[in-house]
């Protein structure tokens, strides 16, 4: 069978799964929030790469009912953990929503069905975009972004720096933080003109009062400098590599 139908049926038969990844306070060193992120294990050919199975959700249409599910799923998981916990923990969930998703699903209506459904507030959610998905429709991204803020969701631009997207949208949309692609804190240590873009990124983010997420963080090093920059939070194999539920959840509590 094509990887579409297998990915079709993967979806109906509920045998996808989401990873979390910690996103860590560069000051305090303390969890603020995860990021959830899609996995596919198939009963034959293993662990498909999340960019294999994307690409093919958004060519087919696939993305709509699979980013249904990943929203609901992220609520659903976060609600669970509250409950474990006795009361609501101090952080929040990171869902990527894909250029395809913003254009043809509402966003805004799955994220609310979710939160009700789980009985979660809409501020344990952020929504992570890409530049593209404003670029492709900057007036439906920006009714969509006008939704999810409606219903106290904050707005994550994912990748920064990569895209095509124009600065008048970060002034112009509501855009909570800035995720600062890992190309430049990969390369940080070897290139001037990368940490010259990522004190540029640190200081438009500041002024525009946004947050600011360092993705890719490998090294202890890695860590200290963003935090000496300025970077509120970071992500990466430093800190921890993305993990299943249960052991998400052993991992956030566990360091308390
Ligand atoms: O998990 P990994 O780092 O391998 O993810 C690879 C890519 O797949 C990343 O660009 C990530 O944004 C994307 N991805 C992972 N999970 C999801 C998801 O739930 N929805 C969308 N739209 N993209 C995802
Ligand atoms: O495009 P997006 O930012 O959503 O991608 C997140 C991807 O980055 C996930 O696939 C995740 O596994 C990966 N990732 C997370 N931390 C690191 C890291 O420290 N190094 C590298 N190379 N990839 C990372
Ligand atoms: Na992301
Ligand atoms: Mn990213």
């Amino acid at each position: 069978f094509s990887l579409e139908t297998e990915l079709r049926r993967a979806i109906e038969a509920d045998q996808l799964d989401l990873a979390f990844q910690p996103l860590v306070d560069l000051e305090t060193r303390t969890i603020s929030g995860f990021e959830t992120l899609a996995r596919w294990n198939h009963p034959d050919r293993g662990a498909i790469p999340p960019i294999e199975f994307i690409t093919v959700a958004e060519e087919s249409g696939l993305i709509l009912p699979l980013g249904r599910w990943v929203i609901d799923r992220a609520v659903e998981t976060l609600a669970s953990w509250d409950r474990q916990a006795g009361g609501p923990l101090p952080i929040y969930f990171s869902i990527n929503v894909s250029a395809v998703q913003l254009a043809r699903d509402s966003v805004a209506s799955a994220v609310a069905d979710a939160l009700r459904r789980h009985d979660l507030p809409g501020d344990r959610i952020t929504l992570e975009l890409t530049e593209s998905s404003i670029v492709a429709d900057p007036d439906r991204a920006s009714d969509m972004l006008d939704a999810l803020k409606a219903l106290s969701c904050r707005i994550a631009m994912d990748d920064f720096g990569t895209g095509y997207s124009s600065l008048a949208y970060l002034q112009r949309l509501p855009i909570d933080v800035l995720k600062i692609d890992r190309q430049f804190v990969s390369a940080m240590f070897d290139d001037k003109d990368s940490t010259a873009i990522i004190r540029a990124i640190l200081s438009l983010a500041n002024a525009l009062g946004m947050t600011t997420i360092a993705e890719g963080i490998e090294t202890a090093n890695a860590a200290h400098l963003l935090a000496a920059l300025g970077a509120t939070t970071g992500q990466g194999y430093h800190f921890a590599k993305p993990m299943p539920a249960a052991q998400a959840f052993q991992h956030l509590v566990g360091r308390k």
